[in-house]
């Protein structure tokens, strides 16, 4: 029997067209990749090159290496500084050093920086003198520097403001047809800020030029990042506003400096913001106020110790012969030197009178704030009364 032709067409190979391969999703360009970009290992040797992300030149990451080291034994001495009565509040950024210096490495002398109270070590390295970055953590009413002289905002504490002062700065001086960029640095937790979304979205749609870097450090106080989030990463936020990001590796130094000159340059060339997230670690407690053992191990402390910045970068610069134990003896006793000068200055600074904290908010001070400042006065002279 011969088959019928149905069964002869069910046989037959269908011929299929050549599919039409799919349009890229046009978020696609906007999205971080999968994994931070890292250019070393933990142990300082280092990955194989990359197109997209050029090694910076080594001058740069020695420079980089002496501001990092100066910025520790900086910060060591702020935090002991707390313990003398000297500093009302310090937030330590050890172990941020390579985003602290990275960012400041990356901008011009007259880019301006955006940055939080974490910040300190940031300034210091942008030539900042350190007792007036310490002005307003000694508790002053004023932030001790001159914010247009040394383009950087005063350090600051609502959480995410700055985002929106950045945006409107950097616009004005596009605007006004300057090629000023802005950087803001932004902690992990003040990503769940509204001023954070306003600012970034204002920037995205009149291009202004903002690199958003988040420094990661896992914690906003006790909160974890789990708390804060479910995105892969924070650089995802960018996405939604139409904004470029990118995800690093926030204790490789080499790294860190990479990305955010692509991220500098980007903004600078025109083409809008651009946020980077850096994945780091808070190795200090949030403040001297607070005590970190409450809500976090000391195995995920220690394990983030492995990672340190300073050492993964000295080890990477001795085997390019950029360091020998003689120049890492010469900076360490460089560092040692500014913060003894550092403390015998801050040991001669006179101590702030607590009722200039009413000053300077209104030129007619409100009936509650002359209530407040009569009470604080009251309070003080029963205080000395008591010592007398
Ligand atoms: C608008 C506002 N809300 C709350 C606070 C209190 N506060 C101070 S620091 C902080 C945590 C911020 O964490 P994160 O943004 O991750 O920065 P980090 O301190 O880790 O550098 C909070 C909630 C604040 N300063 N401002
Ligand atoms: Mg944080």
């Amino acid at each position: 029997m011969t088959s019928t032709p149905q069964a002869v067409r069910r046989a037959s190979p269908r011929k299929r067209r050549p599919a039409t391969p799919a349009a890229p999703h046009p978020s696609a360009a906007l999205l971080p990749q999968a994994e931070p970009v890292r250019l070393l290992n933990p142990d300082g040797s280092p990955l194989p090159a990359r197109a997209d992300y050029p090694e910076p030149p080594l001058a740069a990451l020695r420079e980089m290496y002496r501001r990092m080291v100066v910025g520790r034994r900086f910060d060591a001495q702020a935090t002991a500084l707390t313990k003398q009565g000297r500093l009302a509040v310090y937030p330590s950024s050890r172990g941020q050093e390579a985003c602290q210096v990275g960012g400041v490495l990356a901008l011009h002398d007259d880019d301006w920086v955006f940055p939080t109270y974490r910040e300190s070590v940031a300034l210091t390295a942008r030539g900042i003198d350190p007792v007036e970055v310490l002005t307003l953590l000694r508790g002053d009413w004023h932030c001790g520097y001159d914010p247009a002289a040394r383009y950087t905002a005063p350090q600051c504490t609502p959480l995410a403001t700055q985002c929106v002062h950045a945006a409107g700065l950097a616009y004005g001086e596009s605007y006004q047809g300057r090629d000023t960029v802005a950087l803001v640095y932004i902690g992990d937790g003040a990503t769940s800020e509204g001023d954070f979304h306003e600012g970034v979205n204002f920037a995205a749609v009149f291009k202004a030029p903002v690199v958003y870097f988040v420094q990661n450090n896992r914690y906003a106080i006790s909160v974890p990042l789990s708390r804060q989030t479910a995105a892969p990463s924070l650089a995802y936020k960018g996405v939604g506003y139409g904004v470029p990001s990118e995800q690093v590796d926030g204790n490789d130094p080499v790294a860190v400096l990479a990305v955010l000159s692509r991220a500098v340059a980007h903004a600078r060339a025109g083409k809008g913001p651009f946020l980077v997230e850096a994945h780091t670690y808070r190795m200090e407690p949030h403040t001297n106020a607070d005590d970190a053992t409450r809500y976090r191990d000391a195995d995920e402390v220690e394990a983030w110790r492995d990672r340190d910045p300073i050492t993964r970068l000295e080890s990477y610069l001795r085997t390019r012969d950029m360091l020998d134990d003689a120049a890492v003896a010469e900076i360490a006793e460089e560092a040692e030197a500014y913060a003894a000068r550092l403390r015998d200055r801050m040991n001669a600074q006179p101590t702030v009178d607590p009722l200039s904290l009413f000053e300077h908010v209104y030129a007619q001070p409100t009936p509650q704030l002359a209530e407040q400042r009569e009470l604080l006065r009251a309070e003080l002279a029963a205080a000395q009364e008591g010592d007398a």
